[in-house]
């Protein structure tokens, strides 16, 4: 397989006076040479992100519309015209929230060998030449940058924060929101670019006879317009067999790695990519914590016997103590806690369902409730919650879980927990509840 091709021959150039290539370009070019490199292995990976790329932008957007952006306490609150259509974020099912955002985390981390072998498999162009050949292409690579820093830059916010790492000096939510924008736009042009090539790659060579082919018999593709392939490939060192293999082994691993932070049962003792030290031991209240009452600064004589349940709305003011409120109808309900930075858990939660203090407060028909915590500032003082999720029937101030009292650290004395909210907002340590009414109230 001698390499006749010339190596300046990349396409679309028609003659036009192209600057001389300095001198690097070409040996960069000839160090690469395995054979695999060409338009059929970039469509598979492509073909890959551009079936699964789409649910993680999707269920990304999904969450933050569950933060609830209408009352403003979805991060970023100021997004300009990028403003989504506000809606009440469903109660039902359960495990909607559970969902959207354990399909966002997991399946952002398990895409990483598949960007990653994406990225590899057109390497070359990068060393495109000349960089800039005309508008269109100019363009192009634009929206190749955007492209690859934007990906990048999302899997590297992502996981610092799931990890609870905040390294940078910027704001997580701003950054995330933001280059999410950055990269689907330019995700929605590349695709829209590259579509018919990776149809036409794909039609190339069968996948199954691809996979049937051993590494002796690899051999690399004819010469392709966008330069893919090696000008002078050399021998394989794996199949392609083996480079779709170890992308997708990587994935899989990924996979197993992650998937348990997700869900209960077995398969959660393999989540060992879940930040280290953030689950206490066994017991009833044996589950995952996000801040613990110490970190929250939460005072230990503010939740005895003096804590208190103000409830406001209608021009009155009822106060409960702990005792009352164990005295009302208690309900008891399996609800999952996902918290957006990655983990959740279902767990059984016994209390005072929301809409029976709803009535209590003289508001049975609240638009929305904003839920204060015994914090004195901070992201997690309150949370407003929409008129749905205070009056579904398992919407909870729970004050036990799995039979005994909540631990300091799941919010003693009471706490909210309401279906398919997000974790973030199932305030711990409440001190008061408002219930606004309807707007012509
Ligand atoms: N008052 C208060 N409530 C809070 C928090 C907090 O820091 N302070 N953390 C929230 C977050 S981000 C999550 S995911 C859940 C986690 O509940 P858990 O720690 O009981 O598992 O509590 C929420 N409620
Ligand atoms: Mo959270």
């Amino acid at each position: 397989m001698p390499a006749v091709r010339p190596t300046a021959d990349h396409g679309g150039q028609e003659g036009a006076a192209v600057p001389p290539r300095p001198p690097g370009v070409d040996t960069i070019e000839r160090s690469w040479r395995s054979p695999l490199r060409g338009p059929w292995l970039t469509a598979v990976y492509g073909t890959a992100l551009l079936v699964a790329l789409p649910l993680v932008i999707i269920t990304g957007l999904l969450d933050y519309a569950a933060y609830g952006p209408q009352f403003d306490q979805a991060f970023p609150t100021d997004v300009g015209w990028l403003r989504l259509p506000a809606f009440d974020w469903p109660t039902r099912p359960s495990w909607l929230f559970r969902v959207t955002q354990g399909l966002h985390v997991t399946l952002g981390i398990v895409l990483i060998p598949v960007v990653l072998g994406k990225l590899w498999s057109v390497l070359p162009k990068l060393f495109d030449w000349p960089p800039v050949r005309s508008l269109a292409q100019a363009l192009e690579r634009l929206t190749l940058l955007l492209l690859v820093g934007g990906i990048l830059f999302q899997i590297a916010t992502g996981l610092l924060n799931i990890q609870y790492s905040y390294v940078y000096g910027f704001d997580f939510y701003t950054a995330h929101y933001f280059g999410a924008w950055i990269f689907t736009g330019a995700f929605v042009a590349h695709v829209v670019i590259k579509f018919p090539r990776l149809v036409t790659a794909l039609r190339s060579r069968p996948f199954g006879a691809q996979l049937r082919t051993a590494r002796a018999a690899t051999r690399p593709e004819p010469p392709d317009p966008d330069g893919l392939v090696a000008t002078e490939p050399g021998p394989a060192t794996v199949s392609r067999r083996g480079a779709v293999g170890l992308v997708g082994g990587g994935a899989l691993l990924l996979a197993v790695l992650t998937i348990g932070q997700s869900l209960d049962g077995p398969l959660r003792r393999t989540a060992l990519l879940l930040p280290r030290g953030r689950q206490p031991g066994p017991g009833p209240n044996g589950f995952p914590v996000n801040r613990t009452v110490a970190a929250a600064g939460v005072r230990p004589e503010q939740t005895g016997a003096g804590w208190r349940l103000t409830l406001r709305g209608g021009g009155r003011t009822v106060t409960l103590d702990r005792s009352a409120l164990l005295a009302m109808a208690q309900h008891t309900a399996a609800l999952p806690i996902s918290c957006v930075e990655g983990w959740s858990t279902r767990q059984t939660w016994t209390g005072v369902r929301l809409r029976d203090l709803a009535a209590r407060a003289g508001v049975p028909d609240p638009a929305s409730a904003r839920v204060s915590s015994l914090e004195q500032a901070g992201l997690f003082r309150t949370a407003v919650l929409a008129s749905n999720q205070v009056l579904d029937p398992d919407a909870l101030l729970a004050l036990r879980v799995n039979g005994v009292d909540l631990s300091p650290d799941h919010g003693y004395p009471a706490r909210v927990i309401v279906p398919a909210l997000p974790g973030v907002h199932c305030t711990k340590w409440v001190a008061e509840i408002d219930f606004q009414g309807r707007a012509d109230g």
